[in-house]
Protein backbone atom coordinates (compact mmCIF):
# COMPACT_ATOMS: atom_id res chain seq x y z
CA UNK A 1 0.00 0.00 0.00
CA UNK A 2 1.30 3.08 -1.33
CA UNK A 3 1.75 6.14 1.23
CA UNK A 4 -0.95 8.37 1.76
CA UNK A 5 -4.92 7.86 2.39
CA UNK A 6 -5.89 4.17 3.07
CA UNK A 7 -9.36 5.32 2.60
CA UNK A 8 -11.69 3.59 3.77
CA UNK A 9 -15.47 3.69 2.21
CA UNK A 10 -18.73 2.14 2.37
CA UNK A 11 -21.21 3.33 0.45
CA UNK A 12 -24.78 2.08 0.61
CA UNK A 13 -26.46 3.62 -2.04
CA UNK A 14 -29.61 5.13 -1.21
CA UNK A 15 -31.77 5.69 -4.05
CA UNK A 16 -35.05 7.44 -2.52
CA UNK A 17 -37.53 5.82 -5.46
CA UNK A 18 -36.56 2.40 -4.19
CA UNK A 19 -37.38 3.10 -0.73
CA UNK A 20 -40.66 5.01 -1.80
CA UNK A 21 -41.20 1.25 -2.72
CA UNK A 22 -43.00 2.71 -6.23
CA UNK A 23 -46.40 0.74 -5.13
CA UNK A 24 -48.80 1.59 -8.09
CA UNK A 25 -50.89 -0.97 -8.41
CA UNK A 26 -51.38 -1.11 -12.05
CA UNK A 27 -55.54 -2.34 -11.55
CA UNK A 28 -57.46 -1.97 -14.64
CA UNK A 29 -55.45 -0.28 -16.90
CA UNK A 30 -58.38 -1.09 -19.13
CA UNK A 31 -60.69 1.10 -17.46
CA UNK A 32 -58.02 4.36 -16.80
CA UNK A 33 -56.94 4.17 -20.22
CA UNK A 34 -60.73 4.41 -21.96
CA UNK A 35 -61.32 7.10 -18.67
CA UNK A 36 -57.79 9.08 -19.92
CA UNK A 37 -59.21 8.69 -23.43
CA UNK A 38 -62.54 10.26 -22.59
CA UNK A 39 -60.88 13.00 -20.64
CA UNK A 40 -58.61 14.09 -23.36
CA UNK A 41 -62.09 14.16 -25.80
CA UNK A 42 -63.68 16.11 -23.42
CA UNK A 43 -61.03 18.65 -23.37
CA UNK A 44 -60.76 18.37 -27.06
CA UNK A 45 -64.68 18.53 -27.85
CA UNK A 46 -65.31 21.38 -27.18
CA UNK A 47 -62.69 22.69 -28.87
CA UNK A 48 -62.64 23.85 -32.48
CA UNK A 49 -64.60 26.95 -32.23
CA UNK A 50 -62.55 29.11 -29.94
CA UNK A 51 -59.75 28.51 -31.64
CA UNK A 52 -60.30 31.49 -33.97
CA UNK A 53 -56.80 33.70 -33.43
CA UNK A 54 -54.38 33.89 -30.49
CA UNK A 55 -55.65 37.74 -29.05
CA UNK A 56 -52.80 40.27 -30.27
CA UNK A 57 -51.48 40.49 -26.57
CA UNK A 58 -52.84 38.66 -24.83
CA UNK A 59 -55.64 40.00 -22.71
CA UNK A 60 -58.40 39.69 -24.91
CA UNK A 61 -61.18 37.54 -24.01
CA UNK A 62 -61.76 34.38 -25.36
CA UNK A 63 -65.47 35.21 -26.24
CA UNK A 64 -63.86 37.63 -29.13
CA UNK A 65 -62.24 35.42 -30.81
CA UNK A 66 -65.18 32.99 -30.63
CA UNK A 67 -68.34 34.31 -31.98
CA UNK A 68 -70.04 34.65 -28.51
CA UNK A 69 -69.83 31.38 -28.05
CA UNK A 70 -68.51 32.00 -24.44
CA UNK A 71 -71.15 33.98 -22.30
CA UNK A 72 -69.17 36.86 -20.62
CA UNK A 73 -71.38 37.24 -17.35
CA UNK A 74 -70.17 38.77 -14.44
CA UNK A 75 -68.80 35.74 -12.40
CA UNK A 76 -72.09 33.96 -12.28
CA UNK A 77 -71.91 30.83 -14.87
CA UNK A 78 -72.72 28.00 -12.85
CA UNK A 79 -71.95 25.12 -15.26
CA UNK A 80 -70.21 26.74 -17.90
CA UNK A 81 -66.69 27.18 -16.76
CA UNK A 82 -66.15 23.58 -17.56
CA UNK A 83 -67.17 23.75 -21.08
CA UNK A 84 -65.51 26.78 -21.60
CA UNK A 85 -62.04 26.25 -19.65
CA UNK A 86 -62.27 22.58 -21.60
CA UNK A 87 -62.81 24.72 -25.18
CA UNK A 88 -59.61 26.93 -24.59
CA UNK A 89 -57.45 24.37 -23.70
CA UNK A 90 -58.66 22.13 -26.34
CA UNK A 91 -57.90 24.34 -28.99
CA UNK A 92 -55.12 23.11 -31.32
CA UNK A 93 -53.37 26.02 -31.34
CA UNK A 94 -52.91 26.19 -27.30
CA UNK A 95 -51.59 22.44 -27.55
CA UNK A 96 -48.73 23.61 -30.30
CA UNK A 97 -48.18 26.60 -28.22
CA UNK A 98 -47.35 24.35 -24.99
CA UNK A 99 -45.40 21.90 -26.70
CA UNK A 100 -43.39 24.42 -28.10
CA UNK A 101 -42.81 25.96 -24.55
CA UNK A 102 -41.62 23.14 -23.04
CA UNK A 103 -39.59 21.88 -25.74
CA UNK A 104 -37.67 25.35 -25.70
CA UNK A 105 -37.34 24.78 -21.80
CA UNK A 106 -36.47 20.97 -22.59
CA UNK A 107 -33.59 21.99 -25.01
CA UNK A 108 -31.93 24.33 -22.41
CA UNK A 109 -32.11 22.81 -18.61
CA UNK A 110 -30.59 24.67 -16.09
CA UNK A 111 -29.76 23.88 -12.54
CA UNK A 112 -31.04 25.17 -8.97
CA UNK A 113 -30.76 29.11 -8.81
CA UNK A 114 -29.46 29.62 -12.29
CA UNK A 115 -32.59 29.38 -14.61
CA UNK A 116 -31.92 32.45 -16.22
CA UNK A 117 -32.47 31.73 -19.51
CA UNK A 118 -35.82 29.78 -18.35
CA UNK A 119 -37.17 32.61 -16.36
CA UNK A 120 -36.60 34.88 -19.08
CA UNK A 121 -38.27 32.77 -21.67
CA UNK A 122 -41.48 32.64 -18.61
CA UNK A 123 -41.19 36.58 -18.52
CA UNK A 124 -41.14 37.63 -22.41
CA UNK A 125 -44.36 34.40 -22.48
CA UNK A 126 -46.33 36.75 -19.60
CA UNK A 127 -45.06 40.02 -21.52
CA UNK A 128 -46.46 39.00 -24.06
CA UNK A 129 -49.69 37.74 -22.84
CA UNK A 130 -50.45 40.81 -21.38
CA UNK A 131 -49.99 39.38 -17.95
CA UNK A 132 -48.12 41.47 -15.16
CA UNK A 133 -44.99 40.04 -12.93
CA UNK A 134 -42.77 40.88 -10.06
CA UNK A 135 -38.90 39.59 -10.77
CA UNK A 136 -36.26 38.35 -9.21
CA UNK A 137 -37.69 36.19 -6.24
CA UNK A 138 -35.52 33.80 -4.81
CA UNK A 139 -32.49 34.98 -7.31
CA UNK A 140 -34.34 33.72 -10.46
CA UNK A 141 -38.00 33.23 -9.51
CA UNK A 142 -41.10 35.15 -11.22
CA UNK A 143 -44.58 35.70 -9.62
CA UNK A 144 -47.47 36.66 -11.64
CA UNK A 145 -50.77 38.43 -11.08
CA UNK A 146 -54.49 37.63 -13.04
CA UNK A 147 -57.38 39.05 -11.90
CA UNK A 148 -58.88 41.74 -9.49
CA UNK A 149 -55.79 42.15 -7.71
CA UNK A 150 -57.95 42.18 -4.62
CA UNK A 151 -58.48 39.40 -2.13
CA UNK A 152 -58.93 36.50 -2.41
CA UNK A 153 -55.26 35.47 -3.43
CA UNK A 154 -54.64 32.09 -4.59
CA UNK A 155 -51.58 30.92 -5.29
CA UNK A 156 -50.48 28.31 -8.88
CA UNK A 157 -46.85 26.64 -8.41
CA UNK A 158 -44.17 25.73 -11.36
CA UNK A 159 -40.55 24.46 -10.61
CA UNK A 160 -37.83 25.31 -13.25
CA UNK A 161 -34.80 23.69 -12.42
CA UNK A 162 -33.29 20.84 -13.73
CA UNK A 163 -30.98 17.76 -12.61
CA UNK A 164 -27.80 17.06 -13.07
CA UNK A 165 -28.12 14.09 -15.38
CA UNK A 166 -27.14 13.28 -18.69
CA UNK A 167 -30.08 12.82 -21.26
CA UNK A 168 -29.93 9.49 -22.91
CA UNK A 169 -33.76 10.05 -24.64
CA UNK A 170 -32.63 10.36 -28.34
CA UNK A 171 -35.27 12.80 -29.77
CA UNK A 172 -34.88 16.61 -31.46
CA UNK A 173 -35.30 18.11 -28.70
CA UNK A 174 -32.74 16.46 -26.65
CA UNK A 175 -31.11 18.56 -23.74
CA UNK A 176 -28.28 20.92 -25.62
CA UNK A 177 -25.93 21.26 -22.10
CA UNK A 178 -23.91 18.28 -21.41
CA UNK A 179 -25.30 16.24 -18.27
CA UNK A 180 -27.84 18.23 -17.29
CA UNK A 181 -31.59 17.69 -18.51
CA UNK A 182 -35.10 17.74 -17.35
CA UNK A 183 -35.70 14.39 -15.76
CA UNK A 184 -38.33 15.30 -13.52
CA UNK A 185 -40.57 17.29 -15.91
CA UNK A 186 -39.96 20.61 -14.12
CA UNK A 187 -39.98 21.76 -17.86
CA UNK A 188 -43.81 20.81 -18.51
CA UNK A 189 -44.63 22.32 -14.98
CA UNK A 190 -43.70 25.77 -16.57
CA UNK A 191 -45.41 25.00 -19.65
CA UNK A 192 -48.82 23.90 -17.67
CA UNK A 193 -48.27 27.40 -15.66
CA UNK A 194 -47.80 29.55 -18.38
CA UNK A 195 -50.98 27.73 -20.82
CA UNK A 196 -52.91 28.15 -17.24
CA UNK A 197 -52.04 32.11 -17.50
CA UNK A 198 -53.22 32.05 -21.17
CA UNK A 199 -56.31 30.94 -19.89
CA UNK A 200 -56.88 32.58 -17.23
CA UNK A 201 -56.37 35.53 -19.08
CA UNK A 202 -58.90 35.20 -21.45
CA UNK A 203 -61.29 34.53 -18.45
CA UNK A 204 -60.04 37.43 -16.25
CA UNK A 205 -63.31 38.99 -16.20
CA UNK A 206 -64.71 35.92 -14.27
CA UNK A 207 -62.01 35.57 -11.66
CA UNK A 208 -63.75 36.85 -8.21
CA UNK A 209 -60.24 37.39 -6.64
CA UNK A 210 -56.54 37.16 -8.15
CA UNK A 211 -54.45 34.23 -9.07
CA UNK A 212 -50.72 34.37 -8.23
CA UNK A 213 -48.58 32.22 -10.39
CA UNK A 214 -45.13 31.28 -8.64
CA UNK A 215 -42.49 30.05 -11.22
CA UNK A 216 -39.46 29.23 -8.88
CA UNK A 217 -36.08 28.24 -8.61
CA UNK A 218 -34.32 25.03 -6.79
CA UNK A 219 -36.85 22.56 -6.16
CA UNK A 220 -34.70 20.00 -6.40
CA UNK A 221 -32.30 21.38 -4.33
CA UNK A 222 -31.44 24.55 -2.70
CA UNK A 223 -34.99 24.93 -1.27
CA UNK A 224 -36.32 27.02 -3.81
CA UNK A 225 -40.03 27.42 -2.27
CA UNK A 226 -38.17 28.71 1.23
CA UNK A 227 -36.51 31.65 -0.56
CA UNK A 228 -39.62 32.33 -2.73
CA UNK A 229 -41.86 32.51 0.58
CA UNK A 230 -38.73 34.42 2.28
CA UNK A 231 -39.28 36.92 -0.51
CA UNK A 232 -42.86 37.42 -0.02
CA UNK A 233 -44.67 35.30 -2.94
CA UNK A 234 -47.41 34.39 -0.56
CA UNK A 235 -48.24 37.52 1.63
CA UNK A 236 -51.94 37.50 1.48
CA UNK A 237 -52.20 34.03 -0.09
CA UNK A 238 -54.56 31.73 1.24
CA UNK A 239 -54.52 29.23 -0.65
CA UNK A 240 -51.55 26.93 -2.99
CA UNK A 241 -52.27 24.34 -5.79
CA UNK A 242 -49.38 22.64 -7.49
CA UNK A 243 -49.20 19.67 -9.87
CA UNK A 244 -46.21 17.17 -10.67
CA UNK A 245 -46.23 14.67 -13.42
CA UNK A 246 -46.20 11.03 -12.71
CA UNK A 247 -44.98 8.34 -14.52
CA UNK A 248 -47.73 6.31 -12.29
CA UNK A 249 -50.60 7.29 -14.01
CA UNK A 250 -51.73 7.11 -17.85
CA UNK A 251 -52.00 10.43 -19.21
CA UNK A 252 -53.79 13.30 -17.68
CA UNK A 253 -55.18 10.73 -14.95
CA UNK A 254 -54.72 13.17 -11.93
CA UNK A 255 -53.71 11.48 -8.31
CA UNK A 256 -54.25 13.23 -4.73
CA UNK A 257 -54.28 11.91 -1.11
CA UNK A 258 -55.88 14.30 1.76
CA UNK A 259 -53.16 14.58 4.51
CA UNK A 260 -49.50 13.58 4.34
CA UNK A 261 -48.66 12.54 0.70
CA UNK A 262 -45.03 12.48 0.30
CA UNK A 263 -42.47 12.52 2.93
CA UNK A 264 -40.29 14.52 4.95
CA UNK A 265 -36.47 14.21 3.55
CA UNK A 266 -33.25 15.49 5.48
CA UNK A 267 -29.70 14.63 5.51
CA UNK A 268 -26.92 14.57 7.78
CA UNK A 269 -22.99 14.50 7.93
CA UNK A 270 -21.30 13.72 11.27
CA UNK A 271 -17.69 14.02 11.89
CA UNK A 272 -16.50 11.92 14.70
CA UNK A 273 -12.85 12.61 16.39
CA UNK A 274 -11.02 11.26 19.04
CA UNK A 275 -10.83 13.60 21.68
CA UNK A 276 -7.76 11.78 23.26
CA UNK A 277 -5.26 9.26 22.26
CA UNK A 278 -7.09 6.38 23.06
CA UNK A 279 -9.92 7.40 22.15
CA UNK A 280 -11.55 5.37 18.85
CA UNK A 281 -13.81 7.12 16.32
CA UNK A 282 -14.33 3.93 14.77
CA UNK A 283 -15.78 2.32 17.48
CA UNK A 284 -17.97 5.11 18.50
CA UNK A 285 -18.93 5.27 14.68
CA UNK A 286 -19.86 1.52 15.01
CA UNK A 287 -21.86 2.38 17.90
CA UNK A 288 -23.62 5.03 16.82
CA UNK A 289 -24.49 3.31 13.25
CA UNK A 290 -25.97 0.90 15.49
CA UNK A 291 -28.08 3.02 17.51
CA UNK A 292 -29.20 5.22 14.68
CA UNK A 293 -30.24 2.14 13.18
CA UNK A 294 -32.84 1.35 16.44
CA UNK A 295 -34.08 4.86 16.89
CA UNK A 296 -36.72 3.94 13.96
CA UNK A 297 -37.59 0.27 15.12
CA UNK A 298 -37.53 1.22 18.84
CA UNK A 299 -38.66 5.05 19.04
CA UNK A 300 -40.92 4.46 16.07
CA UNK A 301 -44.81 4.22 15.69
CA UNK A 302 -44.82 1.62 12.98
CA UNK A 303 -48.23 2.73 12.07
CA UNK A 304 -46.06 6.38 11.12
CA UNK A 305 -43.14 5.49 8.60
CA UNK A 306 -40.09 7.08 8.90
CA UNK A 307 -36.60 5.89 7.59
CA UNK A 308 -33.45 6.39 9.05
CA UNK A 309 -30.52 5.31 7.02
CA UNK A 310 -26.63 5.78 7.50
CA UNK A 311 -25.44 5.37 3.79
CA UNK A 312 -21.88 6.59 3.84
CA UNK A 313 -19.06 5.52 6.68
CA UNK A 314 -16.03 7.18 5.86
CA UNK A 315 -12.72 7.10 7.54
CA UNK A 316 -8.90 7.19 6.57
CA UNK A 317 -6.04 6.07 8.74
CA UNK A 318 -3.84 8.79 8.91
CA UNK A 319 -2.03 7.04 12.06
CA UNK A 320 -0.86 4.16 9.73
CA UNK A 321 1.35 6.99 8.06
CA UNK A 322 1.96 9.60 10.52
CA UNK A 323 2.89 6.49 13.62
CA UNK A 324 1.20 9.40 15.94
CA UNK A 325 -1.22 11.65 17.02
CA UNK A 326 -4.73 11.48 17.25
CA UNK A 327 -6.75 8.92 15.48
CA UNK A 328 -8.34 10.29 12.50
CA UNK A 329 -11.82 11.41 12.54
CA UNK A 330 -15.09 9.56 11.00
CA UNK A 331 -17.25 10.50 8.91
CA UNK A 332 -21.02 9.10 9.09
CA UNK A 333 -24.03 10.05 6.27
CA UNK A 334 -27.24 9.33 5.66
CA UNK A 335 -30.65 9.96 5.60
CA UNK A 336 -34.05 10.01 7.45
CA UNK A 337 -37.84 10.40 6.36
CA UNK A 338 -41.22 11.24 8.24
CA UNK A 339 -44.08 11.96 7.05
CA UNK A 340 -45.73 14.15 9.61
CA UNK A 341 -43.77 17.24 10.90
CA UNK A 342 -43.55 16.36 14.48
CA UNK A 343 -42.05 12.53 13.36
CA UNK A 344 -39.68 14.43 11.32
CA UNK A 345 -38.14 17.22 14.16
CA UNK A 346 -38.20 14.57 16.27
CA UNK A 347 -35.93 12.12 14.08
CA UNK A 348 -33.65 15.30 13.41
CA UNK A 349 -33.18 15.80 17.50
CA UNK A 350 -32.81 12.25 18.10
CA UNK A 351 -29.96 11.73 15.76
CA UNK A 352 -28.16 14.82 16.41
CA UNK A 353 -28.36 13.27 20.10
CA UNK A 354 -27.65 9.85 19.26
CA UNK A 355 -24.66 10.96 17.51
CA UNK A 356 -23.18 13.43 20.40
CA UNK A 357 -24.05 10.38 23.39
CA UNK A 358 -22.45 7.86 21.29
CA UNK A 359 -19.60 9.34 21.02
CA UNK A 360 -19.22 10.91 24.30
CA UNK A 361 -19.13 7.10 25.59
CA UNK A 362 -16.17 6.32 23.16
CA UNK A 363 -14.47 9.42 24.31
CA UNK A 364 -14.56 11.40 21.07
CA UNK A 365 -17.00 14.70 20.28
CA UNK A 366 -18.76 14.73 17.20
CA UNK A 367 -20.27 17.70 15.13
CA UNK A 368 -23.60 17.05 13.06
CA UNK A 369 -24.54 19.32 9.74
CA UNK A 370 -28.48 18.76 8.68
CA UNK A 371 -28.03 21.11 5.59
CA UNK A 372 -30.94 23.25 6.10
CA UNK A 373 -30.32 25.49 3.66
CA UNK A 374 -30.10 22.85 0.89
CA UNK A 375 -31.68 19.69 1.56
CA UNK A 376 -34.28 19.44 4.69
CA UNK A 377 -37.68 19.17 3.31
CA UNK A 378 -40.42 18.79 5.89
CA UNK A 379 -43.20 16.15 4.88
CA UNK A 380 -45.42 17.50 2.22
CA UNK A 381 -48.94 17.77 3.93
CA UNK A 382 -52.33 18.16 1.74
CA UNK A 383 -55.02 20.60 3.91
CA UNK A 384 -57.99 18.37 4.10
CA UNK A 385 -60.79 21.26 2.03
CA UNK A 386 -57.83 22.14 -0.61
CA UNK A 387 -57.65 18.46 -1.11
CA UNK A 388 -61.67 17.93 -1.83
CA UNK A 389 -61.26 21.16 -3.79
CA UNK A 390 -58.43 19.06 -6.30
CA UNK A 391 -60.32 16.04 -6.57
CA UNK A 392 -63.64 18.20 -7.23
CA UNK A 393 -62.86 20.47 -9.88
CA UNK A 394 -60.55 17.53 -11.35
CA UNK A 395 -63.90 14.96 -11.87
CA UNK A 396 -66.10 18.04 -12.82
CA UNK A 397 -63.45 19.14 -15.87
CA UNK A 398 -62.40 15.34 -16.64
CA UNK A 399 -64.84 12.89 -15.31
CA UNK A 400 -65.21 11.24 -12.43
CA UNK A 401 -62.58 8.19 -13.78
CA UNK A 402 -59.88 10.64 -14.17
CA UNK A 403 -59.51 11.36 -11.00
CA UNK A 404 -57.89 8.73 -8.29
CA UNK A 405 -56.44 9.01 -4.44
CA UNK A 406 -53.19 7.76 -4.41
CA UNK A 407 -50.82 6.09 -1.56
CA UNK A 408 -48.35 8.41 0.43
CA UNK A 409 -44.84 8.30 -0.90
CA UNK A 410 -40.99 8.43 0.29
CA UNK A 411 -40.23 10.79 -1.81
CA UNK A 412 -39.77 14.78 -1.15
CA UNK A 413 -40.71 18.41 -2.16
CA UNK A 414 -39.92 21.54 -1.44
CA UNK A 415 -43.83 22.29 -1.83
CA UNK A 416 -43.82 21.14 1.65
CA UNK A 417 -42.38 24.65 2.49
CA UNK A 418 -45.87 26.43 1.03
CA UNK A 419 -47.56 23.25 2.60
CA UNK A 420 -46.40 24.44 5.98
CA UNK A 421 -47.48 28.10 5.67
CA UNK A 422 -50.59 27.98 3.79
CA UNK A 423 -53.32 25.26 3.52
CA UNK A 424 -52.43 23.31 0.38
CA UNK A 425 -53.00 21.14 -2.56
CA UNK A 426 -50.38 18.89 -4.72
CA UNK A 427 -51.86 16.31 -6.88
CA UNK A 428 -50.22 14.67 -9.89
CA UNK A 429 -50.98 14.29 -13.73
CA UNK A 430 -50.15 11.27 -15.45
CA UNK A 431 -47.72 11.02 -18.31
CA UNK A 432 -47.66 7.42 -19.11
CA UNK A 433 -47.88 6.30 -22.29
CA UNK A 434 -46.47 2.86 -23.12
CA UNK A 435 -47.11 3.44 -26.77
CA UNK A 436 -44.59 6.60 -26.99
CA UNK A 437 -42.18 4.68 -24.60
CA UNK A 438 -43.10 6.96 -21.67
CA UNK A 439 -42.61 4.89 -18.82
CA UNK A 440 -39.44 5.88 -16.80
CA UNK A 441 -39.92 7.15 -13.12
CA UNK A 442 -38.40 10.73 -12.83
CA UNK A 443 -34.50 11.41 -12.03
CA UNK A 444 -33.95 8.82 -15.20
CA UNK A 445 -31.63 9.46 -17.89
CA UNK A 446 -34.65 8.35 -19.86
CA UNK A 447 -37.31 9.75 -18.52
CA UNK A 448 -39.76 11.58 -20.89
CA UNK A 449 -43.44 12.46 -20.99
CA UNK A 450 -46.43 12.52 -23.22
CA UNK A 451 -46.93 15.97 -23.94
CA UNK A 452 -50.42 15.52 -24.64
CA UNK A 453 -50.82 15.87 -21.05
CA UNK A 454 -49.94 19.85 -21.25
CA UNK A 455 -53.45 20.87 -22.18
CA UNK A 456 -55.05 19.35 -19.58
CA UNK A 457 -52.82 20.81 -16.63
CA UNK A 458 -52.47 23.98 -18.01
CA UNK A 459 -56.49 23.71 -17.81
CA UNK A 460 -56.93 21.80 -14.38
CA UNK A 461 -54.90 24.46 -12.88
CA UNK A 462 -56.65 27.08 -14.46
CA UNK A 463 -59.84 25.82 -13.27
CA UNK A 464 -58.66 24.83 -9.75
CA UNK A 465 -57.78 28.60 -9.16
CA UNK A 466 -61.01 30.19 -10.76
CA UNK A 467 -62.87 27.92 -8.42
CA UNK A 468 -60.97 28.40 -5.73
CA UNK A 469 -62.20 32.04 -5.83
CA UNK A 470 -65.40 31.09 -7.13
CA UNK A 471 -66.13 28.92 -4.23
CA UNK A 472 -64.25 31.11 -1.36
CA UNK A 473 -66.75 31.43 1.25
CA UNK A 474 -67.25 27.78 1.17
CA UNK A 475 -63.91 26.42 0.88
CA UNK A 476 -62.55 28.59 3.90
CA UNK A 477 -65.34 28.53 6.15
CA UNK A 478 -66.49 32.47 5.32
CA UNK A 479 -62.79 33.83 4.67
CA UNK A 480 -61.97 33.70 8.63
CA UNK A 481 -59.86 30.61 8.69
CA UNK A 482 -56.77 32.12 6.86
CA UNK A 483 -53.19 30.70 6.83
CA UNK A 484 -54.13 27.48 9.21
CA UNK A 485 -51.41 24.59 8.37
CA UNK A 486 -52.94 21.88 7.16
CA UNK A 487 -52.49 19.98 9.79
CA UNK A 488 -56.04 17.78 9.44
CA UNK A 489 -54.63 15.01 7.69
CA UNK A 490 -51.34 14.03 9.51
CA UNK A 491 -50.30 11.23 10.78
C1 LIG B 1 -50.31 7.50 -26.19
O1 LIG B 1 -49.83 8.24 -27.27
C2 LIG B 1 -50.42 7.90 -28.50
C3 LIG B 1 -49.69 8.68 -29.58
O2 LIG B 1 -49.73 10.08 -29.28
C4 LIG B 1 -51.90 8.20 -28.47
O3 LIG B 1 -52.48 7.83 -29.69
C5 LIG B 1 -52.54 7.45 -27.32
O4 LIG B 1 -53.89 7.81 -27.19
C6 LIG B 1 -51.82 7.76 -26.04
N1 LIG B 1 -52.32 6.94 -24.95
C7 LIG B 1 -52.78 7.46 -23.82
C8 LIG B 1 -53.20 6.52 -22.77
O5 LIG B 1 -52.86 8.66 -23.65
C1 LIG C 1 -13.81 9.89 2.38
O1 LIG C 1 -12.82 10.68 2.98
C2 LIG C 1 -11.72 10.98 2.13
C3 LIG C 1 -10.64 11.65 2.95
O2 LIG C 1 -11.17 12.70 3.71
C4 LIG C 1 -12.25 11.84 1.00
O3 LIG C 1 -11.21 12.13 0.10
C5 LIG C 1 -13.35 11.10 0.27
O4 LIG C 1 -13.92 11.92 -0.71
C6 LIG C 1 -14.44 10.67 1.23
N1 LIG C 1 -15.39 9.84 0.54
C7 LIG C 1 -16.72 9.96 0.72
C8 LIG C 1 -17.58 9.04 -0.05
O5 LIG C 1 -17.19 10.79 1.49
C1 LIG D 1 -43.18 21.69 12.40
O1 LIG D 1 -42.36 21.48 13.53
C2 LIG D 1 -41.44 22.53 13.80
C3 LIG D 1 -40.55 22.10 14.94
O2 LIG D 1 -41.29 21.59 15.99
C4 LIG D 1 -42.22 23.80 14.09
O3 LIG D 1 -41.32 24.85 14.26
C5 LIG D 1 -43.15 24.11 12.92
O4 LIG D 1 -43.94 25.21 13.22
C6 LIG D 1 -44.03 22.92 12.63
N1 LIG D 1 -44.86 23.19 11.46
C7 LIG D 1 -46.16 22.90 11.43
C8 LIG D 1 -46.87 23.22 10.18
O5 LIG D 1 -46.75 22.41 12.38
C1 LIG E 1 -67.16 22.46 -33.95
C2 LIG E 1 -67.89 23.75 -34.26
O1 LIG E 1 -68.69 24.17 -33.49
N1 LIG E 1 -67.56 24.34 -35.39
C3 LIG E 1 -68.16 25.59 -35.83
C4 LIG E 1 -67.24 26.73 -35.52
O2 LIG E 1 -67.72 27.93 -36.02
C5 LIG E 1 -67.90 27.95 -37.44
C6 LIG E 1 -68.34 29.33 -37.85
O3 LIG E 1 -67.90 30.30 -36.96
C7 LIG E 1 -68.90 26.88 -37.82
O4 LIG E 1 -69.04 26.85 -39.23
C8 LIG E 1 -68.45 25.55 -37.32
O5 LIG E 1 -69.42 24.57 -37.54
ZN1 LIG F 1 -37.15 15.69 -8.98
ZN1 LIG G 1 -39.85 17.29 -9.50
Amino acid sequence: MERGHRVVVLLLLLIHHVLSGATFLEEDVDAILETAAAGARQLGGATANASARRPARGGGCAGAGGGGRYRVVGGGGREDWKEEIAGLAGRPELAAWLRGVRRRIHERPELAYEEVETSALVRRELAELGVAFRHPLARTGVVATIGTGRPPVVALRADMDALPIQEAVEWEHKSRSPGKMHACGHDAHVAMLLGAARILKSREHHLQGTVRLLFQPAEESGCGAKRMIEDGALEGVEAIFAVHVSHQHPTSIIGSRTGALLAGCGFFKAVIRGRRRAADPVLAAASTVISLQSLVSREADPLDSQVVSVAVVNGSDDTETTGSGPPSPMVLGGTFRAFSNASFYHLRRRIEEVIAAQSRVHGCAATVDFFEDESFYPPTVNDARMYGHVRRVATELLGAGAYRDVPAMMGAEDFSFYSQAVPAGFYYIGVRNETLGSVHTGHSPYFMIDEDVLPTGAAVHAAIAERFLADHAALMGGGAAAGGPGSDGEL
